[in-house]
């Protein structure tokens, strides 16, 4: 007879999860224990890390990740990670250990009091099966629910005796199934979306995140092209859903209300695919759309659709639709719009680097299909100006602003995609959050480039406070932080930059390595 345990491990076989992310505890070693020679149990020392890296991975490969956290613990630590997930609609099947039933009634220590309450509202789905035999059809259901769009994290409470208990035989239909999502709107919506595309005057296309997620960039490039529109990034982006390179090419909206209806000033159509409408940061209020604008938004997520506060919305599959109007649109005939001027050159002086001239500098030397992953809150303008990203899957950024994200998330991206380069540009002050995330990439030998970007302050709250016009705040600076000391603590090669010879040096020295290195780089604070 077949226990629970190794059904379970068979089902994810089966439906190719053999990547475990985790940190575990008394009430997961019997789950752990037997671990199968062909799955990769990947540690993480702080949950927060654990999360991040199954985000990474689960975002760059496109398939759901499985975490397995300690108990309520393990979870609360995870809950930052968990907000990031959410927001960027990451398929994660986040399990964590419970007590043996038989003590969860009176609360002995590491019960997971009221587990299925615990991640919410950041999951899709929570829940503890109520008996042993039940367990493989909850990891199932987990599954398929964390798939399904909106993709995103589910939670589910194993008590640890469930995994020896004999599993029931008809689990056994778990393990071919297949839950697909039939999501092309039908041909009269589809049409009715074609012909206001066709008598739009002056459309306007802006893309988010489940672009990329889906990999649906160039359809969005053929769409660019016939219907000659510019093309924006939605504001507050976790991915680059486009080619920076490309003539149509407008760049990353801000996240503010009466900034963006500036910017897109003169727009009679606004075509929105993949985005919440929108993800604002600062307020700044004014009218929701220029005058005169309609706005649709194709997204794959009922919530989204529901809650924009203007515009109609269409939910669907984000790669089918933007293929089916890609290729049935006709070429227009009108000039496409004119690619944006080159950055302007920075005159580079002694002293800290100006963030445009690291940024100058990685875009030289950086293989062209490298990933970047983000976390450098007061440059994030600036990357998106310098940094060109081509390919699908280039770009990652913590989708609700959670710092902790990148650096653990660049671990994943690297595991996903070991042929492609990750370079994760990370501020002094984000770099703290996760900083263990170095200890996983250096022990499992993943070969990330960690550009830290030091300029001894929060930088972005230096700015908000301006934004907001408070003065006197206090814990804003970050001085005296040794990142290569932190680095080589936790087995990791290091390197210091402080000129922009020394970073040609550092780049190209960890460019050659097939392995982790960090580099500190002293930079120009904002406003310096
Ligand atoms: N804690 C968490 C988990 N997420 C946050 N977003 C913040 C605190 C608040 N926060 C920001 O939103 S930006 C920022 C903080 C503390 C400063 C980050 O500083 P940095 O980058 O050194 O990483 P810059 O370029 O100096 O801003
Ligand atoms: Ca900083």
């Amino acid at each position: 007879m077949t226990t629970v345990h190794s059904l379970t491990y068979e089902l994810l076989r089966r439906q190719g999860i053999t990547t475990i992310f985790g940190n575990p505890g008394s009430n997961e070693l019997p789950f752990l224990q037997d671990f199968p020679s062909d799955f990769s149990y990947i540690l993480g020392l702080h949950e927060g890390v654990v999360v991040g890296m199954a985000d990474g991975f689960a975002q760059a490969r496109g398939k759901p990740s499985l975490v397995n956290l300690h108990s309520a613990a393990g979870t609360g630590n995870a809950m930052g990670a968990l907000a990031n997930a959410w927001n960027s609609h990451t398929p994660l099947i986040v399990t964590a250990g419970q007590q043996t039933r038989a003590m969860i009634g009176v609360e002995a220590l590491l019960t997971n009091v009221d587990a299925v309450s615990l991640p919410r509202p950041l999951v899709k789905w929570s829940y503890e099966p109520a008996s042993a035999q039940e367990v493989p059809q909850a990891m199932s259901r987990a599954i398929h629910m964390a798939s399904m769009p909106a993709p995103g994290p589910v939670y589910l409470s194993v008590p640890y005796n469930d995994w020896s208990a004999l599993a029931d035989p008809q689990s056994a239909y778990l393990f071919e199934r297949k839950v697909e999502s039939a999501g092309l709107p039908g041909e009269a919506c589809l049409q009715a979306l074609l012909d206001r595309l066709v008598s739009a005057r002056n459309p306007v296309i802006v893309l988010g995140p489940d672009v990329d997620a889906v990999k649906a960039n160039q359809h969005a490039v053929t769409l660019a092209e016939r219907l000659k529109a510019p093309v924006w990034v939605a504001p507050s982006a976790p991915r680059c859903p486009f080619p920076t390179t490309h003539a149509c090419f407008r760049g990353l909206l801000p996240a503010g209300i009466a900034t963006i209806s500036r910017l897109l000033e003169g727009h009679d159509l606004i075509l929105v695919f993949g985005a919440p409408v929108f993800r604002y940061h600062q307020y700044d209020p004014g009218d929701y759309l220029p005058a005169g604008a309609h706005l649709i938004a194709v997204t794959c997520d009922v919530q989204e659709a529901a809650r924009a506060p203007m515009g109609d919305a269409i939910v669907a599959d984000i790669g089918l639709t933007l293929q089916a109007l890609a290729e049935r649109l006709e070429p227009l005939d009108r000039p496409m719009p004119a690619r944006l001027p080159a950055p302007a050159s920075v005159r580079q002086g002694p002293g800290p680097l100006l963030p445009e001239t690291v940024f100058d500098t990685l875009n030289e030397m950086a293989p062209r299909d490298a990933i970047y992953l983000n976390e450098s809150t007061s440059t994030t303008a600036t990357l998106w100006q310098r940094l060109n990203m081509e390919q699908p899957g280039s770009y990652y950024f913590a989708a609700a602003g959670g710092l902790g994200f990148a650096m653990p998330a660049a671990v994943g991206v690297q595991l996903a995609e070991p042929a492609r380069q990750v370079i994760a540009v990370i501020g002094d002050g984000s770099a703290n959050y996760s900083i263990s995330a170095l200890w996983t990439a250096a022990n499992y030998g993943v070969p990330a480039i960690f550009v830290i970007m030091k300029n001894g302050t929060y930088g972005a709250l230096r700015w908000f406070a301006g934004v907001l016009g408070v003065e006197d705040v206090p814990g804003l600076d970050v001085p005296g932080i040794d990142f290569c000391a932190l680095a080589t603590g936790y087995g990791m090669r290091a390197l210091r930059a402080e000129s922009q010879g020394e970073l040609v040096d550092a780049l190209r020295e960890a460019l050659a390595l097939d392995e982790p290195v960090l580099i500190e780089v002293l930079t120009l604070a904002p406003g310096a």
